[in-house]
């Protein structure tokens, strides 16, 4: 928005306001000697001759400001700020001091790094604010929660990224929990007021978050006193946010007889119980201690926006001020619209926090979430007291996916996912290409989620790029950099949390690269007519494929767990490869099964084709009028008995109500063998004559529940 340009002389003099913000200034001062100035002072007015001044709030700021073509911070909302670069000076002021802040944060990023002074700077003016009041995260997942250092680190980063809210509430922390009556060790206190310390400097609120719910007596006088002396004990160290989660309890575990006296039982009776007690709290601690937050809470029923006695106890008897987390529709949404939003508001009767589950893993421990914060409506953080996401076990690795969560609740309107990954990479790779191109294909082998159901975008499309035009140059490239991956990143990446976070999948990746290296190999061996390179390759694989599997995380109960990378992509591909090859030698392999539906955990769609009864495919959402599975027979034939086992012990309702099996020689035009309605278990015997080398399962009419299949089958097909 200006033509001209400032430049970083050796000597830079900061006029500050009156009650210009500390941390603020600290990151300018850094920001400045990051970007060649070699001395930085302090002044009550600028000194002219051509060094650069830069104004921190006060009139210095609102003059310089104006004179640039911008305006103060005056009129905006609150932790807006206005930034303006020109004609030798840089202004910056906040409508208030975290505003201040977050215009030091953008004049960081704006600034470059170089160690010489001279660096030239764009001109530029600036008007910037918040989409919705708290922005954050809640350590809230289940597993080894954060170390302390992790927690730090975490808290500068939150700050750089606008963030104001960190939500202290792991899961299998039992002070938090199971010992939530219990004081603190003093060690451990101490830590936390570290915390609670670091995160002020940054402008992030800490919220102390106690879950009494496996053993409350919501009425009783002892418990409020046993968690207000609690809540009193974090007060004292510096704490001003409190939460009372009161997620994953069950009402029929409720075991209290004076509550059960006083309030009956069920949703009803726990949703008025619930709001006696956090109203105590609310009236008793809150209201008594000036100062404090409003204070938040998780209600038992946060995944749904379905009316019910409990939703309904809660939005008439809870305090109004109270703050209601939801975690969408959906434990893990894998989208959250404005008219949901509206309906929380309405059936809550509360202001909503979302509490939004990505990029947790808990749930899928055997992977890493690293793709972007998605499928969230533009408008959505208008209706919002703010969102917060829960991250995933390993911080570190946690900040991609965060750097778009902050990204996104910053800005909702101007925000674009692949857009704002793209920048997190570059941000994490420090600005070096090799590193961020070794990230990019780390972080796109690790992408798929509820959120982004697509896995590896960009290595399936290099993949189908193949299938189009045969150019194994430009994929065995693709591949060799991801292969070569791990390597760059532990010898190259700054952040050595990410690296340390990321062990068993750096080394899985880094076999998976080299398996699919040899199957392209192999397919181009086996194009060729190479029969004897063909089949030496091909003795490689099931060694590879096994190193490439045999790679664990080991969680905090010691248990093994075999990690993923780029699932339904690598190892289809590997698969594919040695497919091909049996072909070539007359052998047809199994059929390969597809789906269009997303799949839930890692019951992959490969598993409805192992021949396992054990093992399923389980979409990640129910199935539409048109969804399918769909088989590969690899060769056009006659077709045997079709079998399709759906459904499964404990989800026997999972399987396609209303649908059709359809044959194809082409995967394009199909045919209907058979109708099915209403059972789990399909047996269609084709008439004599048909052949084709496609048989699919459609849905003809959409569903509630998801869809099991165990296995699908053509009888003979499996050679
Ligand atoms: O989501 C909520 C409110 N509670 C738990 C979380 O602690 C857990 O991390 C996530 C993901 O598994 N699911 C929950 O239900």
């Amino acid at each position: 928005s200006r033509s001209d340009r400032i430049t970083i002389t050796p000597s830079v003099t900061v006029v500050t306001g009156p009650r210009a913000d500390a941390p603020a200034l600290a990151v300018v001062e850094k920001a400045l000697k990051d970007a060649g100035a070699q001395r930085v002072v302090r002044a009550g007015r600028a000194p002219g001759g051509g060094q650069l001044s830069v104004f921190v709030d006060g009139p210095g700021a609102a003059r310089a400001l104006t004179e640039l073509g911008g305006r103060g911070a005056d009129g905006l909302p609150a932790e807006g700020y206005a930034l303006a670069v020109g004609e030798g000076r840089i202004a910056l002021a906040g409508k208030d001091a975290a505003g201040t802040y977050y215009a030091a944060q953008s004049l960081r990023q704006l600034l470059p790094h170089t160690e010489r002074p001279g660096a030239r700077v764009p001109g530029t003016v600036v008007r910037d604010w918040p989409a919705t009041p708290l922005r954050g995260v809640i350590e809230g997942f289940y597993g080894t929660p954060w170390s302390h250092r992790a927690r730090l680190d975490q808290l500068d980063f939150y700050g750089a990224h606008k963030m104001n809210l960190y939500v202290y509430s792991p899961k299998d922390d039992a002070y938090l929990r199971e010992k939530w009556r219990d004081p603190y060790p003093a060690e451990q206190l101490a830590q936390i007021k570290e915390l609670v310390d670091r995160a002020r400097q940054r402008h992030v609120e800490f919220t102390y978050a106690l879950s009494p719910g496996l053993s409350v007596c919501y009425s009783s006088d002892a418990d409020l006193r046993a968690l207000t002396a609690k809540f009193e004990t974090l007060w004292d160290i510096g704490v001003r946010t409190f939460a009372v989660p009161l997620d994953d309890i069950s009402y029929t575990d409720w075991n209290c007889a004076a509550d059960k006296d006083r309030f009956g039982t069920g949703g009803g009776a726990a949703g008025a119980a619930q709001a006696h007690l956090l109203n105590r709290v609310n009236q008793e601690f809150i209201a008594g201690h000036p100062g404090a937050e409003p204070l938040q809470m998780v209600p038992t029923e946060y995944y749904d926006v379905k009316p019910s006695p409990y939703k309904k106890a809660l939005a008439t008897q809870l305090d109004k001020d109270v703050l209601v987390e939801w975690t969408g529709v959906g434990v893990i949404a894998p989208t959250m619209t404005v008219a949901q939003a509206r309906q929380a508001r309405e059936v809550f009767g509360h202001p909503i926090l979302t509490w939004d589950n990505y990029p947790v893993n808990d749930y899928v421990t055997n992977r890493l979430l690293l793709g972007p914060f998605n499928g969230r409506e533009k408008g959505l953080p208008e209706q919002l007291a703010g969102i917060t996401a829960n991250p995933m076990i390993q911080p570190a690795a946690s900040k991609l996916a965060l750097y778009t969560v902050a990204d996104y609740a910053w800005n909702d309107t101007a925000y674009d996912a692949r857009t704002s990954w793209g920048r997190a990479i570059d941000e994490l790779a420090g600005g070096d290409a090799r590193t961020a191109r070794a990230l990019r294909a780390f972080a796109d082998a690790h992408y798929a989620s509820a959120l982004n159901p697509q896995q590896a975008p960009e290595l399936a499309a290099a993949i189908e790029q193949f299938g189009t035009d045969g150019e194994a140059r430009r994929l065995d490239a693709a591949l060799r950099n991801l292969e070569e991956a791990p390597a760059v990143l532990r010898e190259r990446l700054a952040d050595r949390g990410f690296v340390q976070d990321s062990e068993p999948w750096l080394d899985a990746t880094r076999a998976w690269g080299a398996a699919a290296r040899t199957a392209l190999r192999l397919v181009e061996a086996t194009k060729a007519g190479n029969g004897a390179r063909a089949w030496q390759l091909r003795q490689q694989i099931p060694e590879l494929v096994r190193t490439a599997r045999s790679f664990v995380y080991v969680d905090m109960a010691g248990k093994r767990i075999p990690v993923l990378v780029a699932d339904g992509v690598l190892d289809t591909f590997v698969e594919d490869a040695v497919a091909a090859h049996d072909r070539a030698l007359g052998v047809t392999g199994r059929p390969k099964g597809s789906t269009d539906l997303s799949v839930y955990q890692d019951n992959a769609v490969s598993r409805m084709t192992d021949g396992d009864d054990a093992t399923y495919f389980w979409s990640g959402a129910a199935p539409k009028a048109g969804s399918s599975v769909a088989l590969d027979l690899r060769t056009e034939r006659p077709l045997g008995t079709v079998t399709l086992a759906m459904g499964k012990d404990g989800s026997p309702d999972d399987y396609l109500r209303h649908g059709v099996l359809e044959y194809s020689s082409d995967g394009k035009n199909w045919q209907r063998l058979a109708a099915f309605d209403g059972k789990a278990e399909v047996r269609v015997e084709p008439p004599a004559g048909v052949r084709a080398r496609y048989v699919r399962a459609r849905a003809t009419q959409a569903q509630e529940n998801w869809l099991v299949v165990r296995e699908f089958a053509v009888a003979g097909a499996d050679a």
